[in-house]
């Protein structure tokens, strides 16, 4: 199916459609310290896919690879990102310094990598320095998700399309919960 519509694509010479294109630009980056971190912070990924929002999953450390979250960050905002979510386990400090590196808003999720389950990170993400902020979720997954429908409600303060998903998505949420166990 996917290889029918690019070939009618170079037949026709026709650009894909404007609603195909919205939804490829990735509007929130997802950074982790690690490729390690990715089973944690899938969920949010995978939310924000459920509410038609793209975004853009990267790798990349304040400790080991500073110069590439450097370059990242600081061309994040001229590159259409509108909010990062940041995960980071043990010396958590990924969330902390890309907040310090832009001004678009930054959620800090602490991953339960290390072996004090988290709270390290918890502690390493939430305890910022008056005057950077980042807006720290849960540890582990529940955060990763939340981080994602927090990432959503920012944009769906100037974006109609992403309010009505993130209604549904509560909607569908209430729906599920039975009356009796
Ligand atoms: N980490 C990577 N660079 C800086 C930090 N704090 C974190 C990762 C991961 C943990 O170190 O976010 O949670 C362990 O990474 P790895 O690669 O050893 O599995």
């Amino acid at each position: 199916m996917a290889i029918r519509k690019a070939d009618k694509t170079r037949k026709t010479g026709a650009a894909p459609d404007k609603a195909a294109r919205r939804v490829a630009k990735p509007r929130v980056a997802i950074l982790m310290g690690s490729a390690s971190d990715w089973g944690t912070m899938k969920p949010a990924a995978e939310v924000l896919e459920q509410l038609g929002i793209a975004s853009d999953v990267r790798v990349m450390s304040a400790h080991r690879t500073p110069a590439r979250h450097h370059a990242y960050v600081t061309k994040a905002e001229a590159n259409g990102i509108d909010v990062i979510i940041a995960g980071a386990g043990g010396a958590a400090h990924l969330a902390g310094v890309t907040a310090a590196l832009t001004l678009l808003p930054v959620l800090g999720v602490p991953i339960d990598s290390s072996p004090l389950q988290g709270l390290d990170a918890l502690l390493a993400t939430v305890q910022m320095p008056g005057g950077i902020p980042v807006g720290t979720l849960a540890i582990g997954k529940a955060g990763a998700k939340n981080a994602g429908l927090l990432a959503a409600a920012i944009l769906a303060r100037k974006d109609p399309a992403v309010r009505t998903a993130l209604a549904r998505f509560r909607e569908r949420q209430t729906a599920l919960v039975p009356e009796r166990p």
